[in-house]
């Protein structure tokens, strides 16, 4: 349906906070190539739904990132299913999406389906402590990243920083590993400068937090890398 191949900067919303109206309407109408809903806390059905609605009135694509099955609800274009490489426990890898798989299997839409490969970097970071990870040296996060290039073949890997810039060196050598796999970067892009610095490696940067704190700033991110 779109060209996500063409993909070069994605705006995450959390479906637990609020925004002005007219900042959301500034966020739809910015020219970023999609819109993520996601979050971590308290993500329910009424959150995902009112942002769905709103993001709606506008052309831009909209993606749902599966935070927990209550919320899933039909009307999104794609349906991002993360899967946490480096959590200790299966269950973040696999075991959820197995149980959502065997309970809806049959009504899914494959098509509009996507795992992403996450590798959580930031030990801070509220997905981290909750998905039970072990902090990856650069090494073992290009280990990951050569897994679900060539192992896994999955279609995204995403390095997760969520709440600090992360290491634009190790972003560009994990780059170096993936062909066929799209790199995804997020993590503390607050401004421009970052954007276009994580934009040359990475193959789409996720802009989340700083919509919250400066949305201005944020929403320059979008011309920094798009030119
Ligand atoms: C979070 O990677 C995204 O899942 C974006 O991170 O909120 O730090 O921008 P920030």
């Amino acid at each position: 349906m779109y060209n996500m191949e063409e993909w070069k900067h994605v705006f995450k919303l959390d479906p637990a906070k609020d925004l002005p109206d007219e900042v959301l309407d500034q966020i739809c109408e910015s020219g970023t190539d999609a819109i993520i809903v996601g979050g971590t806390d308290n993500v329910t059905l009424d959150g995902v739904l009112q942002l769905l609605s709103y993001i709606r009135r506008y052309t831009v694509p909209v993606i749902l990132e599966i935070s927990n099955i209550e919320s899933v609800t039909p009307g999104f274009d794609y349906y991002f299913v993360p899967m946490v490489l480096n959590s200790s426990q299966k269950k973040w890898l696999m075991d959820l999406q197995h149980e959502a798989v065997v309970e809806y299997g049959d009504v899914i839409n494959w098509d509009e389906m996507f795992a992403e490969g996450y590798c959580i970097m930031n030990p801070e970071a509220k997905v981290y402590k909750l998905a039970d990870c072990n902090q990856p040296t650069s090494e073992e996060a290009i280990g990951y990243a050569r897994m679900a290039e060539h192992l896994f073949r999955l279609p995204f890997f995403y390095l997760e920083y969520s709440g600090v810039y992360g290491d634009p060196d190790l972003v560009k050598q994990i780059k170096n590993e993936l062909n066929r796999t799209k790199l995804i970067y997020g993590g503390g892009i607050t401004n421009k400068q970052q954007a276009e610095e994580m934009s040359q490696y990475a193959d789409i940067i996720v802009v989340g937090n700083a919509l919250y704190e400066n949305p201005k700033e944020a929403l320059k991110t979008v011309k920094a890398v798009k030119k």
